[in-house]
């Protein structure tokens, strides 16, 4: 036996902090896969001889830029821009690009390490990669976001390719800055080709991808539901966010017979008591991308409807509930509110919204919790799948996308349960997305041996 086998969790958990120090965020999210991975490998001596787990919560790579522009007044901005390539086992990195103000280098390690699993349960062969700047677009000018994208991607485009990494987008991209990126890319290359995803439709990009990730999100949330046999008819919906992926989660919420009730953004919450419909959320999606509104002014526009500044919509009883917005947003506290509030089933449309002590407790308390990693994995199926209309160079109908994106969250929900039915009646979808998508990836790294 090797001389670091089976070292306990608290003993590999001492080892990422010691490593990662002041990375919180890349802490939490090994936490939380390590907490299941260890039980399943307690047997299976290879993943331990090989160190799988270790391995794969260390990035192959990551890429570190500086990122200059000048913005409308004349003065030198200077950003920092970065890549984590995380693991290629299964497929060419792919993951999204963030745009905030709190990113660093933790954040996109957390997300990068979400990916790999993610990637794996839909089934396609990607890889997992993240990569992001603290730039922070609210207040630019459409001319100071073309010319940050372009710089970006100057440094960007050498790392990157359509069998290498495919960025998309997340927080603050969305199709504009894909369309400045794509466009900066090919000017540079000379080559059209699937590098980046989430593109316009005129320029190889594929039905459906604005919307795959909250809806996706919702069939996962049906797909528990019925597993206990029941659906969204009347069900009344807490959303967070409203931003790509909260509006189409209540969108698909509304189409499938519930009731959304709340959205939020970073300054607080609405609260809706006659329910969103299309119309209010067609409202909020040209407000918050082309007027860059905030979600205040929803209750100048909808009368009824409250604003809550400064809080999470936690605490509005619901029987589901969709974190959308951002990671660590959903406390323990929150938890237990909304479970004591009679909230049946959680379906994370964001990535690690819910904080380790809020998974426990709904853990605890035994309701459908899908993990982010399950749950929000449609946007990048989607993706995935504009990558193969990209290689085949066309472009499928959007009836035949909608059935793969429906088809790809059956497919998770199914992986979840093989791993993840606890007897009585109770499904821990957090193992059992944590086993399936460590399973298809630790096999692969397998077959590689040390590399
Ligand atoms: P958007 O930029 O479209 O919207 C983000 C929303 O979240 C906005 O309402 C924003 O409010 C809010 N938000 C962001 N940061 C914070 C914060 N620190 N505190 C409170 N609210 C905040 O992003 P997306 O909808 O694309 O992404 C939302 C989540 O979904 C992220 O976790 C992302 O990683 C995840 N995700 C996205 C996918 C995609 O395809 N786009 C795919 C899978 C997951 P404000 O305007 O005030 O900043
Ligand atoms: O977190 C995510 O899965 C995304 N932001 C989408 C990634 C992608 O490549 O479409």
């Amino acid at each position: 036996m090797a001389i670091s086998d089976h070292v306990d969790l608290p003993t590999f958990m001492e080892g990422v902090k010691r490593r990662n120090p002041h990375q919180d965020e890349f802490v939490q999210a090994v936490q939380e896969v390590a907490e299941d991975i260890f039980e399943f490998i307690a047997d299976k001596e290879e993943y331990h001889e090989q160190q799988i787990l270790r391995r794969i919560a260390e990035p192959d790579r990551i890429v570190s830029f500086r990122v200059c522009w000048e913005d409308d007044s004349g003065n030198i901005r200077v950003q920092r821009g970065w890549r984590v390539q995380n693991n290629n086992a299964i497929g060419p990195y792919k993951g999204g690009i963030r745009f905030h103000p709190s990113v660093n280098e933790s954040v996109l390690k957390f997300l990068a390490f979400e990916q790999t699993f993610k990637n794996a349960l839909t089934g396609l062969p990607m890889g997992g990669g993240k990569g992001g700047s603290n730039f922070n677009p609210k207040g630019k000018s459409v001319r100071e976001i073309m010319r940050f994208c372009q710089s970006f991607m100057t440094e960007l485009y050498r790392h990157i390719g359509a069998d290498v990494d495919v960025p998309a987008g997340d927080i603050g991209v969305g199709g504009r800055e894909i369309g400045y990126m794509f466009g900066q890319y090919k000017r540079i290359t000379n080559q059209f080709t699937g590098v980046l995803t989430g593109k316009g439709l005129e320029y190889g990009g594929s039905m459906i991808r604005p919307e795959a990730t909250g809806y996706g999100a919702v069939y996962f949330l049906l797909n528990m539901l019925q597993h206990k046999e029941q659906d969204l008819h009347g069900k009344v919906a807490v959303i967070s966010g409203s931003g790509n992926v909260a509006t189409h989660a209540a969108e698909k919420i509304v189409q499938l017979g519930g009731k959304p009730v709340t959205l939020s953004d970073s300054g607080g919450f609405i609260y809706d008591p006659d329910g969103l419909t299309q119309d209010k959320i067609d409202w909020v999606k040209a407000h918050k991308t082309h007027r860059r509104g905030r979600i205040s002014e929803y209750v100048e526009e909808f009368k009824g409807a409250t604003f809550h500044e400064g809080q999470t919509p936690w605490n509005v009883p619901c029987d589901v509930a969709l974190p959308c917005a951002t990671q660590n947003e959903l406390l323990g506290p929150d938890a237990k509110a909304l479970v004591a509030n009679g909230c049946i089933a959680v379906s994370e449309g964001a990535n690690m919204p819910s904080n380790l002590d809020a998974v426990h407790a709904f853990k605890d308390a035994k309701i459908m919790f899908a993990p982010g990693k399950a749950a929000n994995a449609g946007g990048v199926a989607v993706s995935g799948l504009e990558m193969s209309q990209n290689s085949e160079r066309r472009a499928w109908k959007e009836e035949e996308l909608q059935a793969m994106l429906r088809d790809i969250m059956d497919g998770i929900h199914a992986r979840c349960l093989t791993y993840g039915e606890m007897g009585g009646g109770y499904t821990d979808y957090v193992r059992g997305a944590n086993i399936a998508g460590f399973k298809k990836v630790a096999d692969a790294m397998l077959a590689f041996g040390v590399v």
